[in-house]
């Protein structure tokens, strides 16, 4: 038995090999991701020993990355190389050179932990630039704080609603983008039992009324109501919903005057009376597709009944996508019951299988990093802007600095050629660093990009601990198989290139791996025991494999709101005023016509309203339903049919093109294109299509990627100046039928 992001299974292993692998009996709606786990790990596209590009090798210089081959090199030769490199960059541009904010999930389990390691190893040897935020939420954690006063990922995981409260209060649940269970298949270190579902079934037995406001059906659970909106429109619908809240008397003023600041800024661009457009739903109409009785109708509803309204993280994976988040709180605070139980307002539920599980916390289990000597931190998603203006200034959030000039990059535990958009682009700006190392278990678009690879294990080929707050099982992960091919720990990788570097000792501390986890192991007991919670000691977690920890709580996430609304003078929240801000002073401050004072209504570049003949379909790339990411991908490619990836298109779009189920498409911009496989469905929206995203990036040379990732058509540029997140949503594409 072992976990993963995926959740907990049982593995089959034969001969050194993981043969098969089978559902953990406690959860109730196991993923199928593990199907395919056996063959990845014995994968051909394993890297199986060191590899040093050619190229490379040959001139130590950038240009050629991704075209030519690798040269195999014995551990200790490729080790030398890389730690001379990182020597040579640190003492010629100093460690303010080294890019390691190496994004990524990598894998579950707390040890190995590869972002850990590699941020560990590079502030022993003087520091590295960091990245900030996430592609999931860097836009909310950059806007929320203005406006609730928290940490938004601690808003997330510790003061919304959980799922029991939600059941036992809510009567509309109102969904900006869904609620997905295929998308509550994962959490970050583990989700062991999926609930998502169960929740929606005892949801509906209830009678509870749950919308999905957004452009795909399929984006919450059977059964639930669907109004389909246009995507990057959310903002005008929540607009025309408060339109009808002030209009018809159903604006609860007396919570705005006790728990808000900024309305009296707000309501004359709300009725139009500072810029001649009243936000009504006359005006909303045509700009998200949904009929004017139809918000009318959803608006009263909404004041009527306990109402909480969630929205899922893609939608502020869009430009503007700080407008949607803010709004969706204003709303909230118009209804008048943000604080009450299963009221207000919720993020992310069902992005990930860890939001709304109630659970008591416990620290621990976390790799020291050390400390970075080195302050340089860019906004995660601006990575291509990084590489492409060395020096040049930006902003973010309020403060403007130059981007650093970067010589080397090392990434451990992530795919940028998964995650990144407009990836032509991206890999035009990655040959500019004079070298870049990767550690990785296959041979992704990323490693093939790379100049000196090493090959990484999986966490079935080495012994962790797999927990996370977000879930309340304990895990031993017990070493399933032996290293394929040569690979190594990313903990041994480190540990010998700190030695060369004169760090050994600052790195490992004169630990091994076994002796680093059972330390971390008794550190993160004991903060259990003082938290009263009672973990078994590691040797018998060892024979039990797994544990249920008692954590789980009714209601825990009720320390926030639920207190302010309260008492708002004696429970203040952490925003200047101290309340909920529907005008930010700071906000407003900073002089950004692409985040204004108060939530705005703002075309993104890229969407049906601004479509023109070459590009006239709205392209959103959700998570993959079949596995995480780029992972296992290269096990799935392989099944019969399963790529190009599929494109869902709309019965009106696909007939105006002569495309059927099945077809072979080309789907293309001005930035790129890549083959799809056509899904004709009444599920989305007129005018949109969906490719998930995952599949491999292709090879340099093709004008068009041939598995169909979306990231060669998407935009690379921030959501504004203030949150500075990945735009992936905000994207117009072409269609056409490929032949044969
Ligand atoms: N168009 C579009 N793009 C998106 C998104 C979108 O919605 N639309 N979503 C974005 C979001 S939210 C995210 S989080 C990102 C995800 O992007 P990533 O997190 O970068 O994607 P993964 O495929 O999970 O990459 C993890 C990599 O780590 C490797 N790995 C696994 N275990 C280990 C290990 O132990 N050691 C080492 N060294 N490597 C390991 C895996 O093989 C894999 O290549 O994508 C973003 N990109
Ligand atoms: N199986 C699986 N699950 C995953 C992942 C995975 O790779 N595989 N990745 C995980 C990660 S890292 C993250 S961050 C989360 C992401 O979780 P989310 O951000 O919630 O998920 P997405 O799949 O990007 O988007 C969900 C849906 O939002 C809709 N949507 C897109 N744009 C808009 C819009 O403008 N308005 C509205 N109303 N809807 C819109 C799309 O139809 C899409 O299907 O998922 C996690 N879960
Ligand atoms: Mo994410």
């Amino acid at each position: 038995m072992t976990s993963s992001h995926w959740g907990a299974f049982e593995v089959d292993v034969e001969g050194g090999r993981i043969v098969a692998t089978r559902p953990f009996s406690e959860d109730p709606h196991p993923s199928r991701i593990p199907d395919i786990l056996p063959a990845a790990v014995h994968h051909h596209t394993r890297v199986a020993r060191p590899s040093v590009r050619r190229g490379w090798l040959e001139t130590r210089r950038g240009g050629g990355r991704g075209s030519d081959e690798f040269v195999e090199l014995p551990w200790d030769e490729a080790l030398d190389m890389a730690a001379q490199e990182i020597d040579r960059v640190r003492r010629t541009h100093g460690n303010e050179a080294i890019f390691g904010g190496s994004y990524g999930w990598g894998s579950a389990g707390r040890f190995h932990h590869a972002q850990s390691q590699v941020h560990r190893f590079l502030n022993s040897i003087g520091g590295y630039v960091a990245s900030a935020g996430s592609y999931s939420t860097g836009c909310a954690q950059a806007i929320m704080p203005h406006v609730l006063g928290c940490n938004f990922l601690t808003f997330l995981y510790e003061y919304q609603d959980g799922w029991p409260t939600i059941h036992d209060n809510t009567e509309t649940l109102v969904m900006f983008g869904g609620i997905n269970a295929k998308n509550a298949q994962v959490s970050m270190g583990g989700v062991t039992e999926h609930e998502t579902t169960g929740w929606f079934e005892r949801f509906a037995a209830k009678d509870m009324r749950c919308i999905n406001v957004g452009p795909q059906r399929g984006d919450a659970p059977e059964g639930c109501e669907w109004l389909p909106v246009r995507p990057g429109s959310d903002t005008a619908l929540m607009l025309a919903l408060a339109h009808v809240l002030e209009d018809e008397g159903l604006n609860d003023h007396a919570f705005l005057a006790r728990c808000t600041v900024g309305f009296e800024r707000f309501r004359p661009y709300l009725m139009g009376e500072s810029d001649g457009t009243p936000k009504s739903p006359e005006w909303a109409a045509p700009i998200c597709g949904v009929a004017p009785e139809a918000i009318r109708e959803l608006a009263r509803r909404m004041a009527a009944t306990r109402t909480f309204i969630t929205l899922a993280w893609s939608l502020q994976r869009a430009e503007h996508g700080e407008q949607p988040y803010w709004m969706s709180a204003v709303l909230a605070a118009m209804l008048g019951q943000v604080g009450l139980p299963g009221g207000g307002v919720g993020y992310g539920y069902g992005a990930i299988g860890g939001v709304g599980k109630s659970l008591k916390r416990v620290r621990g289990m976390t790799l020291p990093q050390l400390q970075n000597p080195i302050e340089t931190v860019i906004p995660v998603a601006r990575i291509g802007d990084m590489l492409r203006h060395p020096g040049e200034p930006y902003d973010f959030n309020g403060r403007r600095g130059p981007y650093p000039d970067i010589r080397l990059i090392y990434w451990a535990g992530g795919n940028p050629y998964h995650h990144h958009q407009d990836l032509n682009a991206l890999q035009e700006a990655w040959q500019r660093p004079e070298t870049i190392i990767v550690n990785e278990p296959w041979w992704t678009a990323t490693a093939k990009r790379a100049d000196i690879v090493f090959p990484a294990t999986t966490p079935y080929e080495r012994e962790d601990i797999g927990r996370t707050n977000l879930d309340d099982y304990l895990f031993h992960m017990p070493q399933l198989v032996p290293p394929v091919g040569e690979a190594r720990d990313d903990y041994a990788i480190f540990a010998g290139l700190a030695e060369r570097l004169g760090a050994g000792p600052t790195f490992t501390e004169g630990r091994d791996a076994e002796e680093w986890i059972a330390g971390l192991y008794d550190d993160y007991r004991a903060n259990a025991a003082r938290e009263g919670v009672e973990v078994p000691d590691l040797e018998t977690l060892k024979e039990r494999n797994w544990v249920r920890l008692p954590v789980r709580e009714d209601g825990p996430n009720r320390r926030y709101l639920a207190p302010f609304r309260e008492d708002p003078e004696g429970a203040r929240l952490g925003t200047p005023s101290g309340r909920i801000e529907i005008f930010s002073e700071a906000i407003d401050g900073f002089g950004y016509d692409d985040c204004p004072g108060h939530p705005v209504w703002l075309p993104p570049s890229e969407w049906l309203g601004a479509a023109g003949a070459e590009a006239p379909l709205h392209l959103v790339s959700p998570q993959p339903g079949d596995k995480l990411h780029s992972q296992l991908e290269s096990a799935l490619a392989d099944v019969e049919g399963a790529r190009p990836e599929t494109l869902v298109i709309h019965p009106e779009d696909a007939a105006a093109r002569g495309v059927a189920t099945g077809d072979l498409l080309r789907v293309f911009n001005a930035r790129g294109a890549c083959r799809a496989r056509a899904l004709v469905s009444e599920g989305i929206h007129r005018g949109v299509v969906a490719l998930p995203t995952g599949a491999w990036f292709g090879d340099p040379g093709t004008n068009i990627d041939p598995d169909g990732n979306p990231n060669v058509l998407t935009r690379d540029m921030g959501t504004s100046r203030l949150g500075q997140g990945c735009s992936a949503h905000t994207a117009l594409v072409e269609v056409a039928r490929l032949s044969a």
